[in-house]
């Protein structure tokens, strides 16, 4: 078992390389061979760390709360998207915290949104966060996955209840996103929604350079 938290690195920002198109959408310059950049977040103790180890690593690992950051990168193995590189920022996500948010998802390729399916408690707070963060003009249209995580435990919603509760549909038109039902402590169903992440990140680009043309 490993324990890994890079908490104590300094602040940086996720990507330097961006550029703004005409509707204000953040994107990445990063051409076809680099890697993707994703941003993972979520309210504290959703699992996102889990979430980036399971990714990494392929095995369980044991996390303590994250004070910061930290960012990995991932190779994806399932789909269309099998041997894409992609670069995960998990960003902390206890209260004092989440003003960071809004650093690390700009110009960002795609959100991932994590959320402890057994946790109806804190469903409507985890729906806030994740509407202000979807809200801010740089990342409207960032292709968003959410990953409803810890499905091995009694009592989890479902993927179509959680998809109501966070009010997903609210989110415009415009905004792609897809519900996983996952279980990060053994890794289901993580890559099949990086494949999903991956798949509407393309439709995105080529979208977005059609408009261009
Ligand atoms: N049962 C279960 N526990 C999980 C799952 N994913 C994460 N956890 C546990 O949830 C707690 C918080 O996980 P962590 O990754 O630190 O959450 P974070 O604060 O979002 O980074 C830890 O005790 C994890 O072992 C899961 O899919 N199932
Ligand atoms: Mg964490």
């Amino acid at each position: 078992m490993r324990e890994k938290n890079n908490g104590s690195r300094p602040f940086v920002l996720g990507n330097s390389r961006c550029v703004f198109d005409s509707m204000g959408n953040g994107l990445s310059t990063l051409g076809p061979f680099q890697p993707l950049h994703v941003v993972m977040l979520g309210l504290d103790s959703a699992g996102k760390t889990t979430v980036l180890y399971r990714l990494k690593f392929n095995e369980f690992v044991n996390t303590v709360p994250t004070i910061g950051f930290n960012t990995e990168r991932v190779r994806l193995n399932n789909g269309a998207a099998r041997g894409i590189s992609c670069h995960v920022w998990d960003v902390g996500g206890q209260e004092k915290l989440r003003p960071l948010w809004k650093s690390y998802s700009r110009c960002t390729d795609g959100i991932v949104y994590v959320v402890d399916s057994v946790d109806a408690e804190r469903l409507d707070e985890a729906k806030a966060e994740l509407h202000k963060v979807t809200r801010l003009t740089e990342n409207q249209g960032a292709p968003l996955l959410i990953i409803a995580n810890k499905q091995d435990l009694p009592g989890s919603l479902p993927a179509a209840d959680i998809e109501k509760r966070l009010a997903l549909r609210e989110l415009g038109p415009s905004a792609a996103y897809h519900v996983q039902p996952a279980c990060a402590i053994i890794g289901d169903g993580l890559h099949e929604g990086m494949d999903k992440l991956y798949d509407m990140i393309t439709k995105r680009r080529k979208a977005l350079k059609q408009k261009k043309k």
